[in-house]
This record gives structure tokens, C-alpha cells and sequence, in this order.
């Protein structure tokens, strides 16, 4: 079973490096209108280490991703994953252009979903990684992960991509607000969560900024299905 209820939310990215911000953030969420998970990144995680999963799971039922962009090795891409999984993240984003033995690894430890970065949102991601993009979403159809990272400044990759994706496997879209993307635009494209990092969290009162964001994109959802 995902991690992640089916229905149309918003990953709030913590890429602070405020600790007690983040943890206020996490507990004003667990009452805030809308449906949320959480995502925690590099630099959260380079204050506290693994525990900045283990403060954040403390204080939330909200699901927990670990965003390592885990890409090395396999031995050494399941040992970071396997510490984020054991602190309590519900599922981790690695990178899938390591190849198809680094994913395995991963999975198979079965410790929590697998989340595959398949393009990314910043302009660079065109120099290298879109071509391969198709190749890696082909894949993922035999490797068994859970869900896929996706452009959500490029709304139409998001369109093309899910023409190759296995049906099962959930979207999550990053690159809305700071990066340019429009609130919807992802989910209009198919994708099943945005993800939105600085327009909630720089903003004065990020819980009630997130519910905003949250209420707008379900009203461009609704209007795209009308
Ligand atoms: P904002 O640009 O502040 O909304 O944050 C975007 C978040 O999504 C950050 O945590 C990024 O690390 C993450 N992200 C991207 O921006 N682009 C990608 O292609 C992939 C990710 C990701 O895997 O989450």
C-alpha cells in the first residue's frame, strides 16, 4: 500500500536549516487544512543527521520522505537508505540515472517506498538527464518501485513521461512557486502531489500558506476536469 493517499496534496519540502522552525512547521501541518506529507532534504538533514527524520516523525503522522537523491553504489545507496528508513521515513527519492542495480538494492531491502528522480526540474536537467529520462521511466515497469519524481516546470515531459509509466506508480512534481511552475500545473499534467518548498516555508505563516496553496490547486484540478 503507498504511502501516500491517493488523492491530489502538496509535499512540503523542509529544506531549512532552522531545526525549531522545521519542527514547529511539522506539528502546525498535523492540523492544517489539506492533504500533506513532508519531505526532508539535504540541507534539514545536514544539521541533525538521520535525526532530523527521527524529530520530524516525533511530532507528525504525516508521511515522511527522505530526499537523499540517493546515487552511488548499490552497497552504499541501501546503507543511507536503510538508515532513513530504520529513523522512521515512510519512503525515500533516489536517483535512477545510477542504473537498474542500484535501484534494486534499494528496494529490496522492503523497508519503505522507493521514490525514482526520473527528470528534473531545473533548466541543467535538459544537458544530460532528459535523455535518458525515457529510458529510466521504460524500467521502472520491472523494478518494482513506488513512485516518481517529475518536472513540474515542464508540465508536457510530466504528460509524455506518464505515457511510458506504469499506471500504479504515483507522481509526486517539484518546481512550483520559486522555480516558476504554477500552483496546479503539475497536477493538471497527471501528476499526484506538487511538491513546494520556499513558497510555503519562507513565507510568514507556512501552515496557513500551505492550506492556501493547497485550496488553490485543488480549485485548477477541479476546473481541468470539467
Ligand atoms: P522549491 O524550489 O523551494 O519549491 O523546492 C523544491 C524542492 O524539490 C527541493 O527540495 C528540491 O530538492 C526538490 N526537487 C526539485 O526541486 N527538482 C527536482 O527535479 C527534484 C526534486 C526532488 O526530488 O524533490
Amino acid at each position: 500500500m503507498s504511502i501516500l493517499k491517493r488523492e491530489p496534496g502538496i509535499i512540503i519540502a523542509f529544506d531549512m536549516v532552522d531545526v525549531p522552525l522545521a519542527i514547529e512547521l511539522a506539528e502546525e501541518l498535523e492540523y492544517a487544512k489539506g492533504n500533506f506529507a513532508i519531505k526532508i532534504g539535504r540541507p534539514f538533514e545536514m544539521q541533525l543527521g538521520h535525526h532530523a527524520i527521527e524529530r520530524i516523525k516525533l511530532v507528525t503522522s504525516l508521511p515522511v520522505i527522505y530526499d537523499g537523491k540517493i546515487a552511488d553504489i548499490p552497497h552504499i545507496s541501501a546503507k543511507v537508505a536503510a538508515i532513513a528508513y530504520r529513523a522512521g521515513a515512510d519512503g525515500v527519492i533516489m536517483h535512477g540515472f545510477c542504473g537498474r542495480d542500484v535501484i534494486r538494492a534499494v528496494r529490496e531491502l522492503e523497508m519503505g517506498d522507493v521514490i525514482v528522480v526520473v527528470e528534473m526540474s531545473h533548466p541543467g536537467s535538459s544537458d544530460y538527464m532528459e535523455l535518458l529520462s525515457d529510458r529510466i521511466a521504460n524500467d521502472l515497469e520491472y523494478l518494482g518501485v513506488d513512485g516518481v519524481v517529475l518536472p513540474a516546470t515542464k508540465p508536457d515531459r510530466i504528460k509524455k513521461l506518464k505515457e511510458i509509466l506504469p499506471d500504479d506508480l504515483y507522481v509526486i512534481s517539484p518546481g512550483i512557486g520559486a522555480q516558476g511552475g504554477a500552483v496546479g500545473d503539475a497536477i493538471r499534467a497527471g501528476a499526484d502531489y506538487e511538491i513546494v518548498g520556499r513558497a510555503i516555508t519562507a513565507s510568514d505563516d507556512p501552515a496557513h500558506r500551505a492550506s492556501e496553496i493547497y485550496d488553490e490547486m485543488i480549485e485548477r484540478w477541479k476546473e481541468s476536469s470539467l
